[in-house]
């Protein structure tokens, strides 16, 4: 099984612009979590530690959850 992914992203944020474009064209479909909905903002920061976006997080089948931050990092993990 191939691990859950979600993307927390800021509308206005550069770098989440970068990885939205990367996925537009690369046609990939992914769960998107705007932080300026007040419950995944809270997410974030409880589970990756930082408000920073773009955040991947990455569930593995194990259960493991990966909080990715560098939107370089996201872009090469997606390719
Ligand atoms: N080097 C990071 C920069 C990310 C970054 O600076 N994000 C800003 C928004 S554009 C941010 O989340 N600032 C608020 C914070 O760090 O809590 C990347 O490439 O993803």
């Amino acid at each position: 099984m191939k691990p859950q992914l979600a993307l927390y992203y800021s509308k206005y944020c550069y770098f989440c612009q970068k990885v939205l474009t990367f996925l537009q064209h690369k046609d990939m479909q992914l769960e998107l979590r705007s932080t300026s909905v007040p419950e995944h903002a809270q997410a974030l920061m409880a589970g990756g530690g930082k408000t920073q976006v773009p955040c991947l997080r990455i569930e593995h089948e194990s259960g493991e959850v990966e909080w990715m931050y560098e939107s370089d990092d996201i872009i090469r993990y997606l390719s």
